[in-house]
């Protein structure tokens, strides 16, 4: 099974994506994103000039050899753009044994725990008449949970939420990296205050619960950008509202502050998405600080390390809530898809659609019905590259937004 190419091909269907093709001798080919929002060339170089001239030539059956080797034969260890470089090689080596096994990639990991992924979409809106109609057309879409953002009053624009009310929905295409603006290109920037983001939050699901009821899962993403003690009394003050859970309460890589949120409320916490190693989680998950782990496989070092990841989760109760935004290509979310069926401790899968434009590249086989995902029975990931679409939407930059407080301190977005 020797590998005789591997292309990284970069492209922009409504939004940047970096997809490691690899070809066996056979002509067997797999797939893996290595997608990281608003740093895409980054991971390009490291794969096109350090990965791919050590895979040309190497047997693509030795899995857990190969993400070893790439692990610790870089000496630099971890990092998003290594772990997402690491995680697409890995992923396009599953993606081609569960080829020449001729079965689809769940089955490999030991087959279904569950007949599908219960899915949660993201409602938003500038304000809650707005939210209310993003909510409710969720649930029109099939969607049996719901992420609620919305804007706050007195500021332009807020993560999570479409800028302007998109052709009657509130879809954001670019999760939410911008083309670069100005004569000089940088990322927009957004005004912070979190004390009006504490005092208006309350209200918001307030307002949600009266509309739908008690029983709607609703999640909440507050992006890293409370303090521990903010986070705090944001947990206890939503209590009344029974979230499915409060995302990036606070930037989690000081672990230890989940302890102070965690004496205060019983919100159930997510943490993960800009994690990529299980060595950011080992106090999270061994005093059960947090409920669900949010790391993707595309930046957290591929189906193998998620794997292991989500093992040592189970043993501590902790379920999975894999990120999947649109920054996540639809290869990584069909390997999320897959892990999502074959785990027993699952919790729920991240599922923002993506544009059409995008699905003219990626030719995905994975469902959404009744409100749960699929990864469809296809041999490997049952997603394709088409290369030729994809030739036809060059990359352009696009940057993340950056977060400044009302007096221009930089704070986290
Ligand atoms: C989420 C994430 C995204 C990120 C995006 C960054 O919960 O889906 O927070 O919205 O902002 O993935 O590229
Ligand atoms: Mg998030």
């Amino acid at each position: 099974m020797q590998i005789v190419s591997a292309e990284v091909v970069v492209t922009s269907p409504g939004r940047n994506f970096v997809t490691l093709r690899v070809t066996t001798e056979d002509g067997v080919t797999g797939l893996g994103d290595a997608t990281l929002n608003g740093r895409e060339l980054a991971v390009r170089s490291y794969l096109d000039d350090h990965v791919v001239p050590l895979l040309l030539g190497s047997d693509a059956s030795r899995i857990e050899d190969t993400w070893q080797y790439l692990y610790r034969g870089a000496y630099w260890r971890r990092g998003p753009v290594t772990m997402a470089a690491v995680a697409a090689v890995d992923t396009a080596l599953w993606d081609i044994k569960a080829k020449y096994a001729g079965m689809p990639l769940y089955q490999l990991l030991g087959g279904a725990c569950r007949t599908g992924a219960l899915a949660y979409g993201h409602a938003s809106g500038r304000d809650v008449p707005e939210l209310l109609d993003s909510v409710r057309a969720h649930l029109e879409q099939g969607y049996r949970a719901v992420r609620v953002q919305t804007g706050i009053p007195g500021f332009d624009s807020v993560y999570g939420v479409a800028a302007s009310r998109a052709g009657g929905g509130e879809r954001y295409d670019y999760e939410p990296a911008r083309r670069a603006v100005g004569p000089v290109p940088r990322p927009a920037v957004e005004t912070w205050d979190t004390r009006a983001y504490l005092r208006h939050l309350p209200t918001v699901f307030e307002a949600v619960r009266a509309e739908f009821g008690p029983e709607l899962p609703l999640l909440h993403d507050g992006h890293h950008r409370m303090t521990p003690i903010q986070a705090a009394r944001l947990g206890k003050d939503l209590e009344p509202y029974d979230l499915f859970w409060l995302e990036d309460a606070t930037p989690a890589e000081d672990q230890a502050a989940l302890r102070l949120i965690r004496r205060h409320t019983t919100t159930p916490l997510a943490i993960g998405e800009v994690f990529n190693s299980v060595h950011d989680y080992t106090t999270l998950l061994s005093e059960r600080l947090i409920d669900y782990v949010r790391s993707a496989v595309t930046h957290a070092g591929g189906v193998t390390a998620m794997r292991k990841l989500l093992d040592l989760a189970a043993v501590y109760g902790v379920r999975s809530g894999m990120h999947g935004p649109t920054d996540i290509s639809p290869v990584g979310m069909a390997a999320a898809l897959h892990l999502d069926l074959a785990v027993h401790n699952f919790g729920i899968q991240e599922y923002m659609r993506h544009s059409a434009r995008t699905l003219e590249v990626f030719r995905t086989s994975y469902r959404f019905e009744d409100g749960l995902l699929h990864p469809s029975d296809t041999p490997g990931l049952g997603v394709e590259l088409d290369v030729g679409a994809a030739a036809r939407f060059p990359y352009q930059q696009a940057y993340l937004p950056v977060s400044r407080l009302r007096d221009g301190t930089v704070h986290d977005w």
